[in-house]
């Protein structure tokens, strides 16, 4: 795990139509006002800052529908962050996404599943995102970036970045679940796609879920993308985020699985996402955002 520092590839991708609350567009700004960039640097890490000028306008785009809402944003905007993050990856740099809402991993997967035809998913998240149109009890779309990166969906969406499915149930875990609609219940079970619930962590210990959850993400797979959704973490120590769920995370808990990432060495690409500034406690959440971000990059105690 120790050897060459990565060139991180920093890029925003402030965006917020997948949710139903706007305001997670201003979440990379967030993150970078909150002391990214002098982390990295204390690090010793090497990174550029992307300007998000990358992403297409989308402000005339209106094709949107009940089950698949503002649809014609997401899919352009994600053919973007596709091509980005394929990019940074090719040139031998670790992609990092700031969100933005969760839609954006259907971009930021596609890409990193590019030249990593056996990627592992570990995404980090109080939800499952693993819903359908057919199944979605809100239209939105960041509610089911998992299931599309699975090529579960729309094709208008599973087409994003290649008309094949990005990532394999068997390499996808989901760690942090605690509110999980039935029909995506049934797609964990039926897929076979590895979840560690609260209940989990609850009972086994963080230590032990992540140990379990590194092992999968790394067997057989040719690299790794942590997806992170700050609502993984409780409410309590992160409030700046549009789907809050009571039970998460404890600080400590999310550092630790952090810390253990950078041990193993595994992770290639990730995105942070969910950060609301808008709904934050001054910068709390951004701040919380750049320290779990540091721990994941190496960052330790002793
Ligand atoms: B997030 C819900 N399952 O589909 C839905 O924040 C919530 O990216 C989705 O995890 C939350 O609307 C999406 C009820
Ligand atoms: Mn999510
Ligand atoms: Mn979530
Ligand atoms: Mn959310």
């Amino acid at each position: 795990s120790a050897g060459q520092l990565p060139h991180i590839a920093i890029i925003p991708a402030p965006f917020d139509w997948g949710a139903s609350r706007r305001g997670a567009s201003h979440g990379p700004q967030a993150i970078l006002l909150s002391g990214l960039e002098r982390k990295l640097q204390n690090l010793g890490l090497s990174y550029v800052v992307e300007s998000p000028d990358y992403l297409p306008d989308v402000s005339l785009d209106h094709r949107s529908e009940q089950h698949l809402r503002y649809w014609g944003k997401i899919a352009a905007v994600n053919e973007a962050i596709a091509q980005k993050t394929a990019q940074a990856a090719a040139a031998g740099q670790f992609p990092l996404l700031l969100g933005g809402d969760h839609s954006i991993a259907i971009g930021s997967v596609a890409g990193a599943a590019r030249g990593r035809r056996r990627l592992g998913v570990l995404w980090i998240d109080a939800h499952g995102d693993l819903n359908t149109p057919g199944t979605t009890p809100s239209g939105n779309i960041h509610g089911m970036s998992l299931a599309c990166s699975l090529g579960h969906g729309d094709s208008r969406l599973t087409s994003i970045g290649g008309s094949y499915p990005k990532v394999q149930a068997d390499r996808t875990v989901i760690v942090g679940a605690r509110e999980l609609d039935e029909g995506e219940r049934q797609l964990i079970r039926s897929e076979g796609i590895h979840c560690f619930t609260m209940h989990d962590i609850d009972r086994r210990g963080m230590a032990a879920v992540m140990d379990e959850a590194i092992a999968i993400v790394s067997d057989g797979t040719d690299g790794v993308h942590l997806s992170f959704d700050i609502d993984s973490v409780d409410p309590g120590e992160a409030p700046g985020t549009g789907t809050k769920v009571r039970g998460g995370l404890m600080y400590r808990e999310t550092h630790l699985a952090m810390e253990m990432l950078a041990e193993s060495g595994i992770v290639t690409s990730a995105d942070v996402v969910e950060v609301n500034p808008q709904l934050d406690n001054g910068h709390r959440t951004a701040r919380l955002a750049v320290e779990l971000i540091a721990s994941l990059l190496g960052e330790r105690i002793l």
